[in-house]
């Protein structure tokens, strides 16, 4: 039985590194407890469908169906359809597996039939056996957009077309402002016993649901500990551009940066234990600190970290309350 102390937890959540720790947390917390907010900054359109690729790694990463090596798409996919759709000339460097579009398919549909975002992902979770709550961060569309040298690039250019190599000048979530939280957004943070932030990119994931009118200033309110877990081992993220972006923008990589970016949210930080020379640096801003092994290279080390997150959610509660 899964014992769990902490009531509601709400994740505030990117792509594979969220989903990493989600699994962990699954094991751990009621699924009916688990709320997940989730970046749509990433998504685009792809020969006419609605990819939206954080919601499905979440997805798929939790109802088993993930590719474990990838961290995208479904495992032992086939690539037939882009395969015919680069004999017409069409441009394939966004890889859409065969399986997967049904995914894309599915959702650009109901799009177009009126229903929301939220609607058609609570479906799809429903549809495969994801009990979890996973909410985009809005039903409006927001996109990501990097100011790079050769211009302005979507995020799908810029991290998968260019391979995250240009050098980033600045990045924009395009149509946040007007953008509204989606439907059970601020809820799942208000009634929360624990708040985390997944160790997900902070400009690209964490960066646009925050920036989403009323994400932030509700994180700040919450009465519940707020918790991130640093995606940077050694300065590095296990995967992306984060360390990069950082420099790019005048930051050193490490988990100090991490904490100044988060500066107005955090009770906690759990960081690599590759990172513990940080530690005391970070404790005297106020925040208490866990320095752990972070790579959740298999499902018993997302176990691992979960149980630290909630760990030092625990001890923070404790202290509020003494
Ligand atoms: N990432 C790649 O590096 N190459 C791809 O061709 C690719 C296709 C793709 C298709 C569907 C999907 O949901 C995700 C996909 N990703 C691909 C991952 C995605 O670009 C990023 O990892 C996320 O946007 C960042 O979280």
């Amino acid at each position: 039985m899964k014992r769990n102390r902490t009531g509601k937890v709400t994740v505030l959540a990117g792509g594979v590194g969220a989903a990493r720790l989600l699994r962990g947390l699954v094991e751990l917390v009621p699924a009916s407890s688990l709320s997940v907010i989730v970046n749509t900054g990433d998504d685009d359109v792809f020969h006419g469908l609605h990819v939206c690729p954080d919601i499905d790694t979440i997805l798929y990463t939790l109802s088993g169906l993930s590719d474990p090596d990838r961290g995208w798409g479904i495992a032992g996919d086939g690539f037939h359809a882009m395969d015919q759709l680069a004999g017409y000339g069409a441009e394939t460097w966004f890889r859409l597996g065969d399986r997967d579009l049904a995914t894309h398919l599915f959702r650009t549909e109901e799009l177009r039939t009126g229903k929301t975002l939220s609607q058609i992902t609570a479906a799809q979770a429903r549809a495969l056996g994801v009990s979890v709550r996973v909410l985009p961060m809005t039903d409006v569309p927001v996109r990501t957009v990097i100011e790079a040298p050769q211009g302005r690039l979507s995020f799908q250019e810029y991290l998968v077309r260019e391979r995250g190599r240009p050098a980033v000048r600045a990045i924009h979530y395009e149509g946040v402002r007007s953008a509204r939280p989606a439907p059970g957004v601020l809820k799942a943070i208000g009634e929360a016993g624990l708040v985390v932030i997944a160790p997900s990119n902070p400009f690209v994931s964490i960066g646009p649901i925050l920036a989403v009118p009323g994400v932030r200033s509700a994180v700040r309110r919450a009465t519940a500990p707020v918790v991130a877990v640093s995606p940077l081992i050694g300065g590095r993220p296990v995967k992306g551009p984060a360390d990069r972006m950082m420099r790019g923008l005048g930051m050193k990589p490490s988990a100090l940066a991490l904490a100044e970016l988060y500066r107005d949210l955090l009770d906690a930080l759990v960081i690599d234990a590759a990172d513990r020379s940080a530690i005391g640096p970070l404790e005297t801003t106020g925040l208490r600190v866990a320095a752990v092994p972070t790579l959740m290279s298999t499902p018993a080390r997302s176990i691992a970290v979960a149980r630290h997150v909630l760990g030092i959610g625990a001890s923070v509660r404790a202290a509020l309350a003494s």
